[in-house]
């Protein structure tokens, strides 16, 4: 039977390319050595596949930075701006695509969200100078370099159609209009792809998954498959290829993520010589399937989820994939859902709780219940011995999706009136999201408490002095609302996993979430209580320094649930109301130490929005109810808050409202001021802090362009319900930048306390 895979953790298992290419960017490593770390891990990955009996290796999944970047300089499309750069070398034009170059003013490409994974790629640019063009050499190095080792190459692309789906049109350019100068460049590079003798080419296209194409998506892929596959013409002869042809590479068209329900139809009249769905996703339509694949065509299933750490019951997939094994021999292929690229590399080495013994693995460990699927079907029986049941240890007492605790609030008009009265401040207050500059200290001072160097006692002494200083200096700048600035949290998602029970955080399970980025997912594996405290002491030990208000920080539970690896078979409001049933133990408890504006972070509410767009709306509902649940039974007087690190809320306005919050705090950079006629038009009653200045950024803004923001505000919003706030937290930023910054936002917000006083 045909194993393979759709692409694999490519940022080394020990994160050495992450090393690698910071230490590339900073000057320290040379193009030499990088070179070496990216070939290391390209041939780890091929030992792997090998290993795990994978009947071909992928070339083609790794990226030094991004695979969609990849796919633009693989077509020979570069953004005017970067091909116009001044570079020393090559490589570095693809990191200014990628991160900018900021010695030339040069901005990089916008980065967005791959579909709905935490991985996020860079938006290619479309417009009316684009112009494609095969240029194959790169990945044709890394096929020989295969070869050499003795592998047989599968080549993994990222499909046209998909391609200019995800680009960005400059100017509303359309991007289907490039379609044909593309679809050559794709042309081009299959015949090279030929030459190296290629039988096999993986094309991905999982925007088969939506539910949103229109007929223009679905011409484009029709016409972008009658030029690339099966009955494609050989260039420059009116003869057609065929199936047969053993001088051009046969495609494999994969989807994933979802199934393909709506777009069935589509996918099945494309002539390409196989098809990959998400086998659990897909299971209803697989009769459909059959029917449309025809005698010849592959069918290959994805049997082990590529987004989950939980591990399949492998002979029970066996049993119920027989029958299908019988009809197709040959033409079942099997595989991962998707690329691994979305779980971490091997669970080998972790020091995993009982009950998760057998029951989790990252990559290695899916491409091994692969191979043991496949000798199963096979019939080497001898497998089955090993394999046991594996389910998720989530009671299933817990299952229920009863809300039933969740006490409403007032009205907000009501709450508005209490807490202007009990907080007494000034019109446009002045606050930050709630994160200070990381210093090297204070990262230094975490590593040794964690490594037991640094005693409890001595470390808490620590955290302290930071926290005083933080507050000394907010109230010499003369911010109204305070924050202690976070000193003892590195990752705000991996804090709070660490101090619930039912969660396990991993020591190395790193998962790339951008370039060099990786996170470390936590995994919420039964049900979750709060462990004796959250971290309210900080807070309070803060608040008991200042009469001003000190803000107390909570991760939301929607964010917690969307950046952890969810058990599976629990549906994720049922998870949701759970993570949000312990946040509101804390919540209450800080509300009783006597902190009167609490805020609950969900940076990552909009995640919940499903690929497929008619699950919306439920989903808005969910999420919106989990969070009001995490601030359910507060007092009308204590202040919620809530920070969101985008702007964009046409699609979740709905869930927005719902949350019940008192006030939102966003990021509005590139706002020039529809954000506030759209959230005014559309009936946004509550409190708003659109981020003044872009802390992503060095550059320190000055008094007057803050004050030109807010008032751009003040034309839409009323000037009772305005926040003035920085749009992000300020953990990556320095003390130098930070201290200026956050002085002239105070002194723009005073400025216009001024202008606006009603005079005598
Ligand atoms: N935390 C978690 N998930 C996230 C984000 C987060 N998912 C989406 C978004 N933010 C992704 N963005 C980032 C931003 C920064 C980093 C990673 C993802 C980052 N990572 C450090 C690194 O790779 O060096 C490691 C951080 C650590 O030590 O924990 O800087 O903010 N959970
Ligand atoms: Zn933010």
């Amino acid at each position: 039977i045909t194993l393979h895979t759709l692409g694999l953790p490519r940022i080394g298992k020990a994160r050495e390319l992450k090393t690698a290419l910071e230490g590339y960017w900073k000057g320290g490593l040379s193009e030499t050595d990088l070179a070496a770390t990216a070939r290391e891990v390209r041939g780890e990955n091929w030992r792997l596949q090998n290993r795990q009996g994978m009947s071909m290796v992928n070339v083609g999944d790794f990226s030094l930075y991004d695979h969609v970047l990849d796919t633009s300089f693989l077509v020979g499309h570069i953004a005017p701006r970067f091909a116009a750069a001044r570079v020393d070398r090559e490589l570095d034009r693809y990191f200014g695509a990628a991160r900018g170059l900021a010695d030339q003013h040069i901005e990089p490409g916008a980065m967005t969200k791959w579909f709905d994974t935490n991985y996020h790629y860079i938006v290619p640019e479309i417009g009316p100078s684009t112009r494609f063009e095969a240029r194959p050499a790169a990945l044709v190095d890394q096929i020989r370099e295969a070869r050499e080792g003795g592998y047989t190459p599968k080549v993994q692309l990222l499909g046209p159609v998909t391609y200019l789906y995800l680009s960005r049109g400059i100017d509303g350019f359309p991007v289907l209009s490039v379609l044909e100068d593309l679809l050559s460049a794709f042309r081009g590079i299959l015949t090279s792809l030929a030459e190296e003798g290629i039988r096999w080419v993986q094309i991905d296209e999982p925007i088969l998954v939506l539910d949103t194409l229109n007929q223009d998506w679905r011409q484009a892929l029709a016409r972008s498959y009658a030029v690339l596959g099966r009955s494609r013409a050989i260039p420059g002869t009116d003869e057609a290829a065929g199936s047969d042809s053993q001088d051009t590479p046969k495609l494999l068209l994969t989807t994933y993520f979802e199934d393909v329900e709506e777009e069935l139809e589509t996918l099945l009249a494309l002539p390409v010589d196989g098809i990959h769905l998400d086998y659990q996703r897909n299971k209803g339509l697989l009769d459909t399937v059959l029917e449309g694949l025809g005698p010849d065509r592959v069918l290959s299933l994805g049997m082990v989820d590529g987004r989950s750490p939980w591990r399949e019951h492998i002979p029970a997939l066996a049993e119920e994939l027989a029958p299908l094994y019988q009809d197709l021999g040959d033409r079942l292929w099997l595989a991962p859902s998707c690329n691994l690229l979305h779980l971490p590399w091997s669970i080998a080495g972790e020091d995993l709780p009982r009950e998760l013994e057998g029951v989790l693995g990252f990559g290695v460990e899916k491409l091994q219940d692969l191979s043991a699927l496949g000798a199963v079907l096979e019939g080497h029986s001898n497998h089955l011995d090993t394999i046991q049941n594996r389910t998720a240890p989530w009671g299933s007492e817990e299952l229920e999706d009863s809300a039933d605790d969740l006490v409403d609030r007032q009205d907000s008009s009501t709450r508005e009136a209490l807490q202007a009265e009990a907080l007494g401040l000034p019109r446009l207050p002045t606050t930050t999201i709630g994160s200070f500059p990381q210093t090297r200290e204070i990262r230094a001072l975490r590593r040794a408490w964690t490594r037991g160097e640094l005693g409890a006692a001595d470390y808490q002494a620590a955290i302290r002095d930071v926290i005083r200083e933080n507050i000394r200096i907010q109230e010499e700048i003369g911010l109204d609302v305070l924050v202690h600035g976070e000193p003892e949290r590195s990752d705000m998602v991996s804090f709070f996993a660490e101090r619930l029970d039912g969660v396990w955080a991993s020591r190395g399970g790193w998962v790339q979430s951008y370039g060099s980025r990786c996170v470390k997912p936590p995994v919420i594996f039964k049900p979750v209580s709060r462990k004796p405290d959250l971290g309210w002491e900080w807070v309070t030990f803060a608040q008991s320094l200042t009469k001003k208000p000190v803000k107390g920080m909570l991760t939301g539970p929607v964010t917690i649930l969307k950046w952890s690896f969810a058990p599976p078979n629990v549906a994720p409001q049922v998870i949701a109301n759970n993570i949000a049933r312990a946040l509101r133990e804390e919540v209450l408890e800080l509300e009783t130490q006597g902190i009167a504006i609490i805020q609950i972070d969900e940076p990552a509410f909009r995640e919940v929005l499903p690929l497929k767009r008619s699950r919306w709306s439920q989903a808005l509902d969910w999420a919106a109810r989990a969070f009001r649940l995490s601030h359910s039974g507060v007092k009308s007087e204590t202040q919620i808050h809530s920070h969101m690190c985008y702007s964009d809320f046409n699609s979740i306005f709905q869930g927005i409202k719902a949350m019940d919050a008192d006030v939102i705090s966003i990021e509005t950079s590139r706002s020039k001021g529809e954000l506030f006629a759209e959230l005014a038009e559309k009936g946004y009653t509550q409190g708003l802090g659109p981020g003044v200045y872009d802390i992503h950024s060095p550059l320190i803004p000055r008094t007057e362009e803050i004050r030109e923001r807010l008032e751009r505000a003040l034309a839409h919003l009323d000037p009772a319900r305005l926040w003035v706030n920085p749009d992000c937290g300020l953990k990556t930023r320095t003390w130098q930048e930070t201290r200026p910054a956050l002085e002239a936002l105070v002194a723009a917000a005073r400025q216009l306390r001024e202008a606006r006083k009603p005079r005598q």
